[in-house]
């Protein structure tokens, strides 16, 4: 039997309900202890919270199947202790979060939204829409240098700017000036883009010294984890003029968006879409699909987090 916590995409659930038994954890609130036993994975997504206390509700684990890169919402560590694998989506959707956080920094710094608006409202009859700022001519740091920031890279190559990014290592096969300070790479830079999972790991770790960094006529874009940003120094930020503008797909609280942030004219914010196409989320759910149709066929995870890797290897118990 399988558990899941929240409503999926209907072809996902249509593709559990074929070959699982399903149990929706959000509509029956409670399961009997005897059912709990019976439970053998969960299928968590991104809002869903799997922590320790909730793994060991069911003794007879043995997935978590997420649907989604990014898995700070669960306990990956506890869930190795109770011999649980946990998997996750990644790669179906980095050239989709990649393209999102490009279509981003040019809504943020050419203000697209702002003369879309202007636009509708009427305005364009009385005057030309304000000059915008310019991308020519700055210099982009990327913070976390994983798949997706990657792909960020790669993209940006082709738009002459100078590049550089900072990440917990230096990242030998990538060629692009490293700086193994945050700080040290937001003085240097213009624009700084989050590329960062979320965690405890990276918590806060953008804070209003690193922010005021870049200068007031920097800008910060974060399509990774909204808690990698001090969420209210950044909001403090911008309406005190120490950075010029922000794009965010990622809020630390969602769905919830702080008023200083949203009313700030130089903001661009966006409902946390970087992956949410047809054909992306589609290929998200077969992955997860995938996972558990290969786990429970041949013990095999599809693409298992790095925290459950060692459960999968033979000899490790
Ligand atoms: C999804 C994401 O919004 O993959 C991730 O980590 O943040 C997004 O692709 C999320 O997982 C949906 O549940």
């Amino acid at each position: 039997m399988l558990v899941q916590l929240q409503p999926m995409l209907e072809i996902v659930e249509a593709a559990l309900s074929r070959r699982f038994n399903v149990r929706k954890l959000w509509e029956e609130r409670w399961l009997s202890t005897e059912d709990a036993c019976r439970v053998r994975g969960i299928v968590a997504s991104g809002h869903s919270v799997v922590d320790a206390s909730l793994l060991s509700t069911f003794p007879n684990l043995e997935i978590v199947a997420s649907f989604g890169v990014g898995y700070d919402h669960i306990d990956a560590k506890a869930a190795a202790r109770q011999g649980v694998i946990v998997t996750n989506t990644p790669d179906v959707l980095t050239g989709e979060v990649a393209d999102l956080a490009i279509g981003l920094l040019i809504a943020t710094v050419r203000q697209l939204p702002q003369a879309e608006r202007y636009l509708r409202e009427g305005k364009w009859a009385s005057g030309p829409f304000p000059l915008s700022a310019s991308l020519r001519e700055k210099k982009v740091g990327i913070l976390g240098l994983g798949r997706i920031g990657r792909a960020i890279a790669h993209r940006l190559s082709g738009f002459d700017m100078a590049l550089c990014y900072h990440a917990r290592r230096r990242h030998e096969d990538v060629n692009l000036p490293y700086y193994e300070s945050l700080a040290g790479m937001a003085k240097d830079v213009d624009i700084l883009i989050v590329a960062a999972p979320g965690g405890a790991e990276t918590r806060h770790i953008v804070t209003r010294p690193i922010i005021d960094l870049l200068g007031p006529e920097g800008v910060i874009i974060n399509i990774g984890r909204g808690s990698v940003i001090a969420e209210l120094d950044l909001a403090a930020a911008l309406k005190e003029g120490t950075i010029g503008a922000a794009g965010l797909d990622v809020f630390e609280n969602e769905p919830v968006v702080p008023a200083e942030i949203l009313d700030h004219p130089r903001s661009v914010v966006l409902p946390h879409i970087g992956s949410a196409s047809v054909r992306t989320r589609n290929a998200m759910g077969q992955l997860l699909v995938n996972n558990l149709m290969s786990w429970f066929e041949r013990n095999e995870a599809v693409t298992p987090v790095i925290e459950s890797v060692p459960l999968l290897q033979p000899g490790i118990p």
